[in-house]
């Protein structure tokens, strides 16, 4: 296993989640076209690292770019955002946001929000992170944030998604859906709502869950409305390992929520919005990409075993 972005607990840090000291680790300077870079996936690939990154653009549009790391922390950034190969053979410039990134049997997907005839969750996938095919919206518009299950549960496809509405939805619950072949997804299910306090508006699914003795790990994003907007902070759950829709814990505190000035200052102050965990299972380390203050990305980190105990010791 390629080494994973890494760095010690602070000496004096009680947190269950402390944050990398490079923080942010990608700014907007990453690319000449980009507004911010936030919300954005990674994947271990060859010998590093490769992802797929949420770059808002000058104009202001919602654009993927596809980048690679050698060590996770240093990344570049294609210049040209993302186009999808599709079936037909022509290449469709994506107008999406908030990808997902896995490796699932024999390739990497991509899931997203699409905006072009959503906004609503699309799947796309790639061998290399050169060339990205198109697989089309999983559902129906609206919603706007999918997670896919990294092996197939049932012997189905898994996803967890949020239907919302088209705007700056104030609700949002997580549901999980099968699919067959990773186009026709159904039989949906409700698999948790809101709760109090810092999840007490809308819930979503964060990174690809990851598979433990316990169940399924999934961080997820928690908002709450203040008199000044949302905000946006993270908390973690463990599903059952063969019916995801059944919660076995989660957390009433949040695991991370934004404190520092560039999760609170940005073009949307006080988000931190997790979309990808790198777990190396031999040391326990997980490495959790956020986007924070939709402006910028950064890292933090926690350990598997901690984590677990956390989210059992501090269920509601
Ligand atoms: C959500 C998405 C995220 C964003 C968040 C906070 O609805 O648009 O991309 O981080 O709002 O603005």
């Amino acid at each position: 296993m390629i080494q994973i972005p890494w760095e010690e607990r602070p000496a004096g840090n009680r947190e269950i989640v402390w944050r990398s000291a490079k923080n942010p680790i990608i700014t907007r300077e990453v690319v000449p076209c980009a507004n911010s870079v936030l919300n954005s996936a990674v994947v271990p690939f060859g010998d590093g690292f490769a992802g797929v990154f949420r770059v808002d653009n000058k104009a202001r549009q919602l654009r993927l770019h596809s980048g690679k790391s050698a060590d996770g922390f240093t990344w570049e950034l294609s210049e040209e955002p993302l186009s999808l190969i599709r079936a037909d053979g022509s290449r469709h410039l994506v107008r999406g946001y908030d990808p997902r990134v896995l490796f699932l049997e024999d390739r990497y997907y991509i899931v997203y929000c699409n905006c072009e005839d959503g906004p609503t969750v699309a799947v796309a996938y790639t061998f290399d992170f050169q060339d990205f095919y198109d697989v089309g919206n999983a559902f129906l518009p609206f919603n706007r944030n999918g997670v896919l299950f990294p092996r197939k549960i049932g012997g189905k496809y898994a996803m967890l998604s949020r239907p919302s509405d088209n705007g700056h939805t104030a609700f949002g619950d997580i549901y999980y859906s099968e699919s067959p072949d990773m186009v026709h997804w159904g039989c949906h299910r409700h698999v948790m709502g809101t709760a109090g306090g810092w999840q007490e508006l809308k819930v979503g699914a964060g990174p690809v869950p990851i598979e433990t003795d316990e169940g399924w790990l999934m961080i997820y994003h928690g908002v709450l409305l203040s008199c000044n907007g949302y905000t946006y902070s993270a908390g973690a759950a463990l599903l059952d390992l063969e019916k995801p829709w059944e919660v076995r814990y989660r957390t009433e505190p949040y695991i991370l929520a934004p404190q520092e000035l560039y999760e609170c200052v940005g073009d949307v102050p006080n988000v931190v919005f997790p979309c990808a965990a790198l777990c190396d299972r031999e040391t326990g380390r997980i490495a959790i990409y956020y986007g924070a203050a939709d402006t910028v990305v950064c890292l933090a980190y926690t350990y598997l075993d901690e984590l677990i105990a956390f989210v059992k010791e501090n269920a509601m």
